[in-house]
């Protein structure tokens, strides 16, 4: 690790002699733990949060409704029926969110564009007063030295829109918008990320119905709109290109992540395998520009229809690739024709409050590792990693989330690792800035580093904030 900074490690050096009178035993703070400890120089820590999930304000200025309010809209399909209507009002309290981020140090914030205040109707007639926003947010960003990445769709899909993702013509709209973002934006954004998590917006809107527009689709539609989603990405990615050729263009991408059982040759190769075949339709398929041919024999029938030109774009060349790294699977070889099996998850593994985010930190390293084995991507960003916690607030008015800090830690520990060996981690997004608007989980689960009373609005940094802060500063594990 040639390319660490000394300069922290000999100030707190400084500060622990000072404090050699006491009559305490002094604190070991040796030049190879320090370094150890360390993360390369010109690392970006970041902030992530999405437009839905923080902005509020949802009629503002032309906005017009998304697939998001329509379903959160609907009874019982999020808790206790919670909507985005209002959130974390960062429409109005922008300023002030970028003051937090400001304080924490961070050098890049992750923040997602709303397509229905851009084009409320979805396509054609684009809101000036809408982009007007988003260049006050950017200006201010700017101002304070943060560099805004910016993502174009983290879910919020205009209801205008007919077919939602069932429609290829949705995708095409997608890159008329990513295109006209890019072009009015590229003197203030230099980094844009075109979608969030294709499962998340097809699968379990189309597919498990946990998100919107809520559908239950049978196989071969489902198949269909994933092919839109990552088809979207591809013409988005060009659309970008063309519009804003210095920018650099990447995705944000949840991959099934797996963890080896054991740190051996055969349960590595056995790691490889599932995290290619597990991942067909999504990041498999934009890294290699193609459908795996096992996963299309497997659909058979059901397999999408792909037009001319679909896979070259879906495979266009990215500067990055963005990883969401939350929850591993734990995987074995075995003797089957695909060479591995993957674990169940036991009912007594440990979670986090989310009872989705079992305990598995080491999929931060593995993660990396084998996107960069399978597919040699030019940069990786972690471009989301966090948790929710039950954060209560103490009479003192503090929030000791311990648990959270406990979590990050520990997938700190393991980007590290992945980064003392070599690979081309470039940042880390943290989720989230503020607890905010989780989706079917309405406001039941905080996963910020920022108390929300979603009351009165009123922000309270919480234990994992400062210790965020920490980290920052000394550019290195606290
Ligand atoms: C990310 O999704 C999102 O990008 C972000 O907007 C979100 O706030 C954040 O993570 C935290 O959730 O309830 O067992 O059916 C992560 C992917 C997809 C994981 C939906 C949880 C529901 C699991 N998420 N999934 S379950």
């Amino acid at each position: 690790m040639k390319e660490l900074t000394r300069r922290q490690f000999g100030k707190s050096a400084a500060a622990s002699a000072a404090l050699a009178g006491l009559a305490l035993p002094q604190v070991s703070f040796g030049q190879a733990s320090a370094d150890s400890q360390q993360f390369p120089r010109g690392f970006v820590w970041g902030c992530a949060t999405a437009a839905y999930q923080i902005e509020g304000a949802v009629s503002a200025d032309g906005r017009k409704p998304s697939i998001w309010d329509i379903f959160a809209h609907t009874p019982g399909k999020t808790h206790n029926g919670d909507t985005g209507d209002v959130a974390d009002d960062s429409y109005h309290l922008y300023k002030e969110d970028i003051r937090l981020l400001k304080n924490l140090g961070v050098g890049g914030y992750r923040l997602s564009i709303s397509w229905p205040r851009i084009f409320p109707h979805g396509t054609w007639q684009a809101n000036q007063a809408g982009l007007d926003y988003y260049k006050r947010v950017l200006d201010e960003l700017l101002a304070n030295g943060i560099t805004p990445y910016v993502t174009l769709f983290h879910w919020d899909l205009p209801e205008a829109l007919p077919g939602g993702w069932q429609s290829r013509t949705t995708a095409q709209a997608f890159a008329g918008y990513a295109g006209y973002v890019a072009r009015e934006l590229a003197d203030r954004v230099k980094v844009f990320i075109t979608t969030n998590e294709f499962s998340s917006f097809t699968d379990l809107g189309y597919r498990t119905g946990q998100f919107a527009p809520g559908l239950k689709l049978p196989a071969a539609q489902v198949n269909q709109v994933r092919h839109h989603g990552i088809l979207a990405h591809g013409l988005g990615v060009q659309a970008i290109r063309a519009n804003a050729p210095s920018a650099r263009v990447g995705m944000a991408e949840n991959p099934t992540v797996f963890v080896p059982v054991i740190e051996d040759r055969e349960n590595i190769t056995a790691a490889q395998r599932a995290t290619r075949e597990e991942n067909a339709p999504f990041l498999t398929a934009v890294l290699e520009g193609k459908y795996p041919d096992s996963y299309l024999e497997r659909e058979g029938a059901n397999a999408p229809k792909i037009e001319a030109g679909d896979m070259k774009a879906i495979g266009s060349p990215l500067d990055f690739v963005g990883l969401n790294v939350y929850a591993p699977y734990y995987v074995r070889a075995d003797g089957s024709p695909k060479g591995y099996a993957i674990e169940p998850r036991q009912a007594g593994y440990p979670h986090m409050d989310s009872p989705w985010i079992v305990i598995g930190p080491e999929g931060m390293y593995w993660a990396v590792r084998l996107v960069c084995d399978l597919w040699h991507p030019k940069a990786i960003y972690i471009t989301e990693n966090g948790c929710s916690a039950e954060d209560v607030v103490t009479p003192a008015g503090r929030i000791e989330d311990t648990e959270r800090v406990m979590y990050l830690r520990a997938h700190l520990a393991n980007l590290r690792r992945a980064i003392a060996e070599g690979f081309p981690v470039k940042g880390y997004f943290l989720w989230s800035l503020l607890d905010n608007f989780e989706w079917a989980d309405g406001y039941s689960k905080r996963f910020g580093i920022h108390y929300v009373d979603f009351k009165t609005q009123k922000r309270i940094p919480k234990l994992s904030a400062e210790w965020y802060r920490a980290a920052i500063a000394r550019n290195a594990l606290v």
